[in-house]
């Protein structure tokens, strides 16, 4: 195969209601899509940056630049090229993961469709549905959190994930409890907003039997997470930090980990993303799939993803509706009984909706070979 032009098209899409974590609140979905033209047809993908750099270092504003000058010029013309192949055209260029992934998913979408394969029979994927996790934002109250689980939990969601921050974590986590008893499966994400000095407070947490608690301390603290290991009961989760199969590797030979969340876009794409399935499953070390807000486009590889058979968890594969009034697929995935089918049309698993493509598009770019 070989790649004719590449296009970037940021778009701006309206969450249904803002979206409040430790760093930050999101009131639309600002990112990157990308198109990349071959010679055995087209194949699109998203790239799930952020506006700002405060998830990781990588923000939407810094996809156009970076891939138009230094990954795109790699890639271009290239002949022969396959989806393994372009991981390896863009290691030399440091960091900048997400961008990565954006490629890779957009040539596996092209490679896939010409030769009539899903993206679930590629990876080897055989179950037909995924349980649904859901991400609770940061509430202003306790009352209007408790609420909003309610309304997850009648919906059908299986598992609750809460956003949590210094200053709302333990009453937060406790009156969910209150309300809902023993039985939901609950877990904590700081998205990295506590100081190993928190470690006393966090160990407050072990009262409320989770699932597990996600990313307590800063991206690059591993140690910090040996030393909550040692404290509490409640098992311990990397995301931000989970930068790659070598640092998860890394982490487990620290004792730095108990669960790891897997987020292709964070790891630098789904190749790599299942090389640490592999890695954590041979290690005994559960995965769920993480989100990151995805539109239709992201959410259906998520979901194929999340069926790989070392997904003990369950993931953030929300409905469409979790966070969208209308999506840029034809087909946005709805939750069924707490599950999300598990698509299986060729390619990356969704068919585009281009007029909707195009109404929420705020910038494009064209890069030619
Ligand atoms: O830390 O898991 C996270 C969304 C944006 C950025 C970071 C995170 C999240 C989520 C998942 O919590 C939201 C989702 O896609 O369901
Ligand atoms: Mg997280």
């Amino acid at each position: 195969m070989r790649i004719e032009a590449i296009e970037l098209r940021r778009v701006d899409i309206p969450l249904v209601t803002p979206f409040r974590t430790s760093f930050g609140t999101q009131d639309t979905r600002d990112c990157v899509l990308v198109r990349v033209v071959t010679d055995v047809g087209e194949g699109w993908s998203e790239c799930v940056t952020m506006p700002w750099p405060l998830y990781s270092a990588e923000s939407s504003d810094v996809v156009i630049p970076i891939v138009s000058a230094h990954m795109a010029p790699r890639l271009l013309g290239v002949d022969g090229i396959g989806p393994r192949d372009v991981a390896r055209l863009l290691a030399p260029i440091r960091g900048h993961r997400m961008a990565k992934a954006g490629l890779e998913a957009a040539v596996l979408d092209a490679w896939l469709r010409a030769a009539g394969q899903s993206f679930a029979s590629f990876l080897g994927v055989t179950a037909t549905r995924v349980p649904c996790g859901v991400s609770v934002g940061i509430h202003d109250s306790t009352e209007a959190l408790v609420e909003t689980v309610g309304g997850y939990l009648d919906e059908g969601y299986v598992r609750i994930k809460l956003k949590i921050e210094p200053g709302n974590d333990v009453e937060a986590v406790a009156a969910v409890r209150r309300a809902f008893g023993e039985d939901v499966p609950l877990q904590v994400d700081a998205n990295a907003a506590y100081e190993p000095g928190d470690i006393p407070l966090l160990r407050q947490l072990d009262a409320f039997g989770l699932l597990l608690i996600e990313q307590p301390f800063d991206e690059e603290r591993l140690l910090a997470n040996v030393d909550l290991r040692a404290a509490i009961d409640t098992p311990v989760c990397l995301d931000e930090s989970a930068v790659s199969a070598q640092v998860v590797a890394d982490a487990i030979r620290l004792g730095a980990v108990d669960i790891v969340n897997i987020k292709a876009g964070r790891v630098g794409g789904y190749l790599e993303a299942a090389r640490i399935h592999d890695l954590c499953v041979a290690h005994g070390v559960p995965v769920w799939c993480g989100g990151m807000v995805e539109t239709g486009i992201g959410r259906a590889a998520n979901a194929v993803l999340a069926g790989m058979a070392g997904f003990s968890l369950p993931g953030d594969n929300s409905g469409f509706d979790r966070f969208y009034a209308t999506d840029i697929v034809a087909d946005p995935l709805r939750m069924v009984d707490g599950h999300l089918p598990v698509p299986t049309a060729p390619g990356m698993g969704f068919e585009l909706d281009p007029e909707a493509i195009e109404a929420v598009t705020v910038e494009r770019v064209l890069l030619e070979a």
